[in-house]
């Protein structure tokens, strides 16, 4: 038999895996440990306060053990039977009594929150209203009252109340922004649902699918960009004004009979799939090729936004294996001049 010792040696290398691969999960804008809004902290406070309520119950019942093992352990010698406590009425009163008290005061915020966070704000005046629809593996965001639809990058103004109605075109998906608010599953059979949140700083923040959806699930990724209301409106009146083709007409036949088909951008092409307006000034291609550098955390570098929309469009299933966009037949010069031109698109709305 392997002894504790040979056991816990090899125990450790998995440990500190462990370490690694969870403190990689402490990014800022992924963790719910790490609230960023209202939602999100009353969450976290739940989080909190069940932390808590199990923290104690682990000291006081180790501290208990370890003080009964010890103080009442066999000693050598020691043949008495110890004094039985079954059917005790005082201890079964305790250890009732107290579990009960401590659900109690779980409970009761646990209710309270339940109910606070299913408000529906669809109806206030005050709310920005979006109809968030999943796709296998994108997110689209339409505005109904500003006449909008987008994809990918949810931009919502600062300090204000977004009411979300959460609805799926496929399949079961879950919407999630860890650091602002979270989940709502997106059900199949036009079921919708509703959930609110806001974000009182101007940022952006990772979301994520949370529900496993196919072999893409985990690319597909989304983020919220938080604005002053000043830059949201110039944003919302900016995708709004019309968009031209491509100068050069070879590459704009071929954006049109071979793009917008699906797509849209401005007034042109269909509805149905990922609008492209504005794609160029997007934190990211697809939601999962990244447009920021690293250590410019707040403007698309044009180059990157190039790169990522040439990669995507030569071959969207190597990016996202599984997803519904096909491999478009394009010539090299179709294919740069269409990256050249989406990387252009750009809408210009902060200051
Ligand atoms: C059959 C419909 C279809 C055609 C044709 C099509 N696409 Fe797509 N495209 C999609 C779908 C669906 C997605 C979303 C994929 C995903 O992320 O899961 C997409 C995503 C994209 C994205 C990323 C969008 C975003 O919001 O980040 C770009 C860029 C794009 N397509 C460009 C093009 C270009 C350029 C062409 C023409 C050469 C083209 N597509 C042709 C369906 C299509
Ligand atoms: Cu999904």
């Amino acid at each position: 038999m392997m002894n504790r010792w040979q056991f816990m040696k090899r125990l450790a290398p998995l440990m500190a895996f462990m370490v690694l691969v969870l403190a990689a999960c402490g990014r800022e804008d992924l963790s719910t440990l790490n609230p960023q809004g209202p939602v999100a902290e009353e969450q976290f406070g739940l989080m909190k306060t069940a932390i808590m309520i199990m923290s104690l119950v682990i000291v006081v019942v180790f501290a208990i053990s370890l003080y009964v093992i010890i103080r009442f352990r066999r000693r050598s010698g020691d043949k008495t039977i110890p004094k039985q406590v079954e059917g005790n009425h005082k201890l079964e009163v305790i250890w009732t009594v107290i579990p009960i008290i401590l659900l109690i005061i779980l409970g009761v915020p646990t209710v309270q929150s339940v109910f606070n966070l299913s408000k529906d704000y669809s109806n206030d005046p005050e709310a920005v209203k979006v109809i968030v629809t999943s796709h296998q593996y994108w997110w689209e965001f339409e505005y109904p009252e500003l006449g909008i639809k987008t994809a990918q990058e949810l931009v919502i103004p600062t300090g204000k109340t977004i009411a979300v109605e959460a609805k799926t075109a496929d399949v079961l998906h879950s919407f999630w922004i860890p650091s602002l608010a979270g989940k709502i599953d997106t059900n199949p059979g036009g079921n919708t649902n509703h959930m609110y949140f806001s974000s009182p700083k101007e940022g952006v923040f990772l979301g994520k699918c949370a529900e496993l959806c196919g072999p893409s699930h985990g690319l597909m990724d989304f983020k919220v960009k938080a604005v002053d209301p000043a830059s949201f409106d110039r944003w919302a009146a900016a995708i709004q004004e019309p968009v031209a083709l491509p100068s050069d007409p070879e590459v704009a036949a071929a954006f049109e009979s071979k793009c917008l088909t699906c797509h849209a951008v401005g007034d042109l092409g269909g509805p149905a799939f990922p609008n492209l307006t504005g794609i160029g000034s997007r934190e990211s291609v697809g939601g999962i090729l990244v447009n920021v550098e690293a250590d410019d955390k707040k403007y698309a570098n044009e180059d990157t936004v190039y790169n990522n929309l040439y990669k995507w469009i030569k071959d969207p299933q190597e990016v996202k294996p599984g997803n519904m966009m096909p491999t478009v037949d394009l010539t090299e010069k179709e294919l740069e001049g269409i990256a050249q031109y989406l990387s252009e698109l750009t809408l210009d709305y902060e200051q």
